[in-house]
């Protein structure tokens, strides 16, 4: 009997698992279920296997990652025995393929087709799902899992008049099986995402008269399709178990190395060579990922857009078409952007034509055609490439009941509150395959699928094997990981652009990332970090007693995981097994490979007396605008050993950038050759000599401010009191980065976040040993905290890092100043570490926080 004839090929009514959805989630799913021995159904809406393949039949649909890449992985058979005819194979192929997946492992029998899932009901006494179906089943299950894809649901129309139209309609995502014959007649399509880009240049091949209506033109490049080339095939074919393997651990699941090539920092030359060489590729990752900083530089970006806009003019050949044809709004791979064959070619043709529908909106949609602008047209056909209520769209149209009669519909009203993207707390057992927070569309949803099927099955045999029949994620997992995605996102180039990863496409949908950023390969991790800790963040119970485990995946911010375990995995030496000499040469060599920073007006080298009378040099670092201008005495951070006046060169000159102020950074004496107070001293002696000759210098005389990062903090905190006590000079205010202001006391965060985050309990402590006695440092010029008052000091900007060891030192001196009635500003940095805020062009979540501290400068002098 065929599948698509609407037979219930299996009946059980109460069974360990119901799977919503029987494309290749729903496929791979029957395949682990049935060899872990559970006992389940697969219901499925359309009439046979595929899903998105079943339903998007639309002229021109195919996949747009190579399809040798596209499959499964969990048959090695399956490579050999199937070929693909083309590099990017036609959706009946595609679709073909999951049939022959299917007739292969004899899934079919275990799949009921035609029927959609209408509702689910979760029932705290029995533990278990009530599913109900439209066409009047209910079945119990322990587990729910929906596979029900990310673009399932084809958007409501939001065009006026649709009802209105008495020809043709059409919408790619429910194309008709039997296809469409559009010879001879008009067509008008909307949207120009890929279903439009794929479908318009063959509905002109038949169609007389083809009207694209534009909202957003689209990036879109070359597929260069044909024949699966020889070096796609090679990998593949040569160590089939490693090709797979390394896709697994790549940011979009396609093997393919990552660019370490700035777009900024080559010529224009090797820049045009080397996007000529992605675009010939005709890859979306390669085109992506031509170089490493393009999705997140406006400035590289725009670089590789402008590349593909000459493109675009290259092809069309009426100006004003081709114009109109170049996304300018956006940066590009912010939305999805598509590969084509013969797309921009297409409006060439004499019988094709481009609306924009920003100049000429669609008024209404008549009886037999659309009025738009001042005109009205008549059409035979309209097709609707107008996309889908993406990520949430299939999940939240199925009534899913919670604990306590929470509905998931209304627990999403403000954005997907998930965990991993897997499950979401008050719905017990239920389960999401590439849900919203895990990378799905962002990658090759094959190998998404799989990691998400498997990490589900065996949760399910971990369960079964301890005894334990409920999951659920813990709140505080849940807004961990909610949170870690919209850290993600915010330092991102997409969160600003309208797209349907951010919801941004339907009307009255919440403005939120949906998918993770943070690729397959750091996703993985995440999920398989989260088993290896036993099940972080996930609370199971069941006859075999209960396990909770509470707490967050990934707790610093995004780029600083990225960063920390980059180090980690360098194995760097610790700084104090070195000499300090040898620290100094490690920290400046590290320090050379750092992006410099933003241009200054002008960067001017001198020398000043220090407290002993010694020379020491300075950069002044002066903005471009016109002067005279306030000015900061800045002391470096370095434990009071290592660094420079140029060794925090890339935060001065953001700092002077940002907040128009002149820069003094003092190469101050450094321990163990110069002890304490040598440092302390040596800051107010400069403050003293930069404020004498303000004028000289181009500053702005009573204008002058002391600021310090780390030691330097200590430093600038000191000299801070120093100025105070003696009289002068007046500040107008004092900003302290993550300072060191308390070395009599280990503060708990000493220990808590004393190892792993760059600065170090240990460092610390060598720093100290190298710097000061024990006896010493209960003095205020070793410990700015110790001082007998802090009344009277300037307005005070204190940064602390939550995973810093010296944060509670810092927050001890934030709130002594005000209890003694300093004004106080303090950013708390969530999720930063020591090193972080310093990081410029390197960790871009501490911009921010650089720019709060711009404005505390600003605010100082104003
Ligand atoms: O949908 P889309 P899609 N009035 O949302 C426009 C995957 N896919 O079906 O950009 C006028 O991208 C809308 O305009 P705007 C792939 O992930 C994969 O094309 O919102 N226009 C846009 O131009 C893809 O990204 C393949 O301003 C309206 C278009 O309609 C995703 O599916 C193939 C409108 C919709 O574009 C969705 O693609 C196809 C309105 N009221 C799809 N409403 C592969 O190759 C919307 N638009 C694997």
């Amino acid at each position: 009997m065929r599948p698509d004839q609407g037979v219930v090929m299996t009946s059980a009514n109460d069974v360990d698992v119901v799977v919503a959805g029987a494309g290749f989630s729903g496929l791979y799913l029957v395949h682990r279920l049935r060899e872990a021995g559970f006992s389940f159904r697969v219901l499925e809406s359309g009439g046979d296997v595929g899903g998105t393949w079943y339903w998007n039949r639309y002229p021109g649909a195919r996949c747009d990652i190579p399809t040798t890449d596209y499959t499964y992985s969990w048959d090695p058979e399956l490579d050999r025995e199937w070929t693909w005819s083309e590099k990017y194979a036609t959706q009946p192929e595609i679709l073909s393929y999951a049939q022959h997946v299917a007739k292969k492992h004899d899934m079919y029998p275990h799949i009921t087709f035609n029927t959609r899932v209408k509702d689910a009901q979760w029932d705290d006494s029995t533990r278990k799902w009530t599913v109900r179906t439209e066409t009047g089943e209910a079945i119990t299950c322990r587990h729910y899992i929906m596979a029900t894809g990310c673009l399932s649901v084809p958007k409501d129309p939001d065009i006026p008049g649709t009802e209105n139209f008495a020809g043709g309609v059409y919408v790619t995502g429910r194309w008709p099986h039997e296809g469409v014959d559009f010879t001879g007649r008009r067509v008008a399509v909307i949207g120009t995402g890929s279903s439009g880009i794929q479908s318009i240049p063959l509905i002109a091949e038949q169609a007389s008269q083809v009207t694209v209506f534009q909202r957003t033109p689209n990036f879109s490049v070359p597929a260069f399709n044909g024949p699966v080339s020889e070096d796609r095939k090679a990998p593949l074919l040569a160590d089939r178990d490693a090709y797979r393997e390394s896709a697994k651990w790549t940011r979009g699941g396609v093997p393919l190395p990552p660019s370490e090539v700035s777009a900024l920092a080559v010529t224009p030359e090797q820049r045009r060579e080397m996007f000529e060489a992605g675009w010939k590729r005709g890859e979306l990752f390669s085109i992506l990922g031509i170089f490493m900083d393009q999705s997140t530089n406006r400035e590289a970006n725009d670089l590789v857009s402008e590349m593909i806009r000459e493109k675009i003019r290259a092809t069309v050949k009426d100006p004003v078409t081709a114009e109109l044809l170049c996304p300018k709004t956006y940066p590009f791979g912010t939305k999805r952007p598509c590969l084509d064959t013969n797309y921009f070619d297409t409006y060439n043709k004499p019988h094709v034509r481009l609306v924009d529908l920003n100049t000429s909106p669609i008024r209404t949609i008549t009886s037999d055609g659309i009025t738009f602008g001042d005109e009205t047209v008549q059409f035979d056909d309209i097709v609707y490439a107008t996309g889908f209520d993406a990520m949430t769209g299939a999940i939240v149209s199925v009534d899913i009941t919670g604990r306590n009669g929470t509905t998931l519909k209304k627990k999403w009203e403000h954005g997907p509150l998930q965990y991993l993207g897997l499950m979401s707390t008050e719905f017990p057992n239920f389960f999401m395959i590439t849900g919203p927070g895990s990378p799905s569309v962002l990658s090759n949803m094959m190998v998404s699928i799989e990691q998400h099927v498997d990490w589900v099955t065996d949760t399910l045999v971990h369960m079964r094997d301890n005894g334990l029949d409920m999951i659920e994620p813990t709140e505080t997992a849940e807004a961990g990981w909610v949170r870690h995605g919209a850290e993600f996102a915010d330092i991102s180039l997409m969160k600003d652009t309208n797209s349907w990863y951010m919801g941004a496409n339907v009307p009255g949908k919440p403005r939120v990332m949906l998918p993770y950023l943070g690729g397959v390969d750091g996703y993985r991790r995440a999920c398989n970090e989260v088993v290896e800790r036993g099940y972080l963040g996930f609370s199971m119970t069941g006859p075999g007693g209960k396990v909770c485990n509470d707490g967050v995946i990934r707790s610093v911010q995004p780029d600083v995981f990225i960063v920390l375990d980059m180090m980690s995995q360098m194995g760097l030496p610790p700084m104090e097994s070195m000499t300090p000499e040898g620290a100094r040469e490690f920290s400046n060599a590290s320090g050379a490979m750092r992006p410099p920073g933003p241009e200054v007006g002008e960067m001017v080298d001198g020398t000043l007396p220090g407290a002993d009378g010694s020379p020491l040099e300075y950069r002044l670092y002066r903005p471009a605008t016109k002067g005279p201008h306030p000015v900061v005495v800045y002391f470096h951070g370095g434990g009071w050993v290592i660094g420079s006046h140029v060794s925090d060169e890339p935060m001065v000159r953001d700092l002077c950038v940002r907040s128009g102020a002149m820069f003094v950074s003092v190469n101050y004496r450094h321990a163990p050759e110069a002890r304490f107070p040598a440092a302390a001293e040596d800051g107010y002696a400069a403050l003293t000599w930069v404020n004498d000759h303000i004028t000289e210098l181009g500053g702005i005389p009573g204008k002058i401010a002391v600021a310090g990062w780390s030691a330097g903090g200590n430093v600038a905190a000191v000299a801070a009191q120093l100025a105070r006590d003696n009289n002068g000079p007046a500040l107008c205010g004092q900003l302290l980065l993550t300072p060191v202001t308390d070395g009599t006391k280990e503060y708990p965060s000493l220990s808590l976040n004393g190892e792993g985050y760059i600065l170090t309990k240990s460092l610390m402590d060598w720093f100290w040993d190298n710097y000061a006695d024990r006896k010493d440092r209960s003095h205020p010029k070793a410990s700015p905290l110790k001082a007998a008052s802090l009344a009277g000091l300037p307005p005070t900007t204190v940064v602390t890092a939550q995973f810093d060891p010296l944060r509670d030192e810092g927050n001890a001196y934030a709130e002594a100043l005000r209890e003694a009635g300093v004004k106080v500003t303090h950013i708390q940095a969530g999720g930063h570490i020591h090193t972080s805020i310093s990081m410029v062009g390197v960790i871009l979540s501490g911009e921010k926080h650089r720019e709060k501290m711009a404005e505390s400068i600003r605010g100082f002098f104003a």
